[in-house]
């Protein structure tokens, strides 16, 4: 096994632009998915899953919801050589500047990964969803005696566009590589992919910027300051000159990087056999132990319902919805396909009886929710109605936001009684 030698880097997010709103407040590694989990819980897991046990979390501004929650969350033995530690873009003498792009946050971060032990560094997003153990690609790594390795997924003419796209010969060198063709480019860029993935039209064979490179490599590359992404400079400039090899991967992956995707990633959760698998105790998902009560719900038809700990339900209905810890919704309430995170804390008995507050946090009753993200701790006041759908125009109040149809409630925001969006 090769995994002890390896140092993983998690690339936790730029400026997080995609995901807005939901990074308007937190760093990207630190927005929660699937209820109860964040981002960043999905590369630390598949690497203790695969026993890799150090890891660097790269972001680009410093949230104090990131750091509580890697602190919180991941506690290893004294004994252990394990670590997961987060590393914000910072000042130094030698930098005043915040990370340019991919390589650069690498780059700047170089002198904290030097002062440990590896033979192998592991490049790995902040924003996708998949369950892989990272061995397979690693043996693959050493045994094609590559420089670098390049995680690789077939996919689609229409998705082609927002990748790096690569070609190969029989024995997985990558020959060509273009990072994010334009549509009328992809032409000369089709693989020769299987029969099943043909079928689905995935005739292209996309980077899932996963990488492996060998550690003198990376010091040499990291030297050169001209180069600022591993997409559109370092990897296309390695080809020809470097074994740069392709390792295809066959479960399932997918970005979620904008909030479409977002969305959709979170809503698949409640299919009857989600393609994305929370239940399989081989490769589990680990995140903050919160010790949360059970869920209470009551009066409310559940189709298709994920719902996390902590929540107090009175809804009539909720539906292909995902419902995130300590949410709180009210009677005679409709919930569509809707991702709701939940909340921090919820009001006591004490507190509701004395009737200082105005809303409740969670949703209030006779409420319709329909294609919305809900993000953490809002109030939502009784008889809104919010009905998300592509008749909705791009747009951004204070206190939502809406993007391909999806409407946004901002993070804390209030929505008074009888709202229509
Ligand atoms: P993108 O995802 O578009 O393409 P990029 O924006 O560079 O590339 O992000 C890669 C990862 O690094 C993401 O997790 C992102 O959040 C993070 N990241 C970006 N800038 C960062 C910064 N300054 N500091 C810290 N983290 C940062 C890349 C490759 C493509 C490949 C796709 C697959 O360039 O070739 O196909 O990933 O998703
Ligand atoms: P995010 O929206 O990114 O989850 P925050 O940084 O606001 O993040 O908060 C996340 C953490 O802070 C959680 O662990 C939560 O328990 C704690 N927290 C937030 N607000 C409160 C509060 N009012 N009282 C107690 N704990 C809180």
């Amino acid at each position: 096994m090769y995994n002890q030698k390896v140092l993983s880097i998690i690339l936790g997010g730029g400026q997080g632009s995609r995901l807005y709103p939901l990074t308007e407040t937190r760093s990207k590694p630190a927005v929660p998915i699937a209820g109860k989990y964040r981002l960043v819980d999905i590369p630390i897991s598949n690497c203790i899953n695969s026993e890799i046990k150090r890891m660097y979390v790269l972001t680009q501004f410093n949230s104090a919801s990131l750091n509580q929650h890697i602190k919180n969350t991941y506690h290893f033995s004294f004994f252990s050589s394990a670590f997961v530690d987060v590393l914000a873009a910072e000042q130094t003498i030698h930098s005043g500047d915040w990370f340019q792009g991919t390589a650069d946050a690498v780059r700047q971060s170089m002198h904290h990964f030097l002062q440990h032990d590896f033979e192998y560094a592991l490049i790995l997003s902040g924003d996708q969803l998949y369950q892989m153990d990272y061995n397979d690609m690693i043996n693959a790594h050493v045994e094609a005696g590559a420089d670098i390795s390049v995680g690789t997924y077939p996919v689609n003419a229409k998705d082609a566009t927002s990748f790096g796209i690569l070609k190969t010969d029989k024995d997985n060198n990558i020959t060509s590589f273009i990072e994010k063709p334009s549509s009328d480019l992809l032409k000369d860029w089709k693989s020769d992919v299987s029969d099943e993935m043909r079928s689905q039209g995935r005739e292209y064979l996309g980077s899932t910027g996963i990488y492996i490179f060998n550690r003198e490599l990376l010091i040499e590359l990291m030297n050169d300051k001209t180069t600022v992404d591993f997409g559109k400079e370092i990897i296309p400039q390695s080809i020809g000159k470097l074994k740069t090899i392709s390792f295809p991967f066959e479960g399932y992956w997918t970005d979620i990087g904008n909030i479409d995707s977002f969305f959709e990633a979170n809503i698949g959760l409640t299919d009857d056999i989600p393609k994305f698998n929370l239940y399989d105790m081989n490769q589990r998902v680990f995140t903050h132990a919160r010790i949360l009560p059970t869920s209470k719900i009551s009066g409310t038809t559940l189709n298709k319902a994920v719902i996390a700990e902590g929540c107090i339900i009175q809804a009539a209905m909720i539906e292909k919805s995902v419902i995130g810890i300590r949410s709180r919704i009210g009677k005679e309430t409709t919930i569509i396909n809707t991702y709701m995170m939940g909340s921090d804390v919820y009001e006591s008995l004490e507190e509701i009886e004395s009737k200082h507050i105005n809303i409740l946090t969670g949703i209030g009753e006779r409420c319709f929710i329909k294609n919305a993200i809900i993000d953490k701790n809002c109030r939502i006041g009784d008889d809104v109605r919010i009905n998300g759908g592509k008749h909705l125009k791009d747009a951004e109040t204070d206190t939502y936001f809406i993007k391909d149809g999806i409407v946004v409630v901002k993070k804390g925001a209030v929505i008074p009684k009888g709202t229509v969006i």
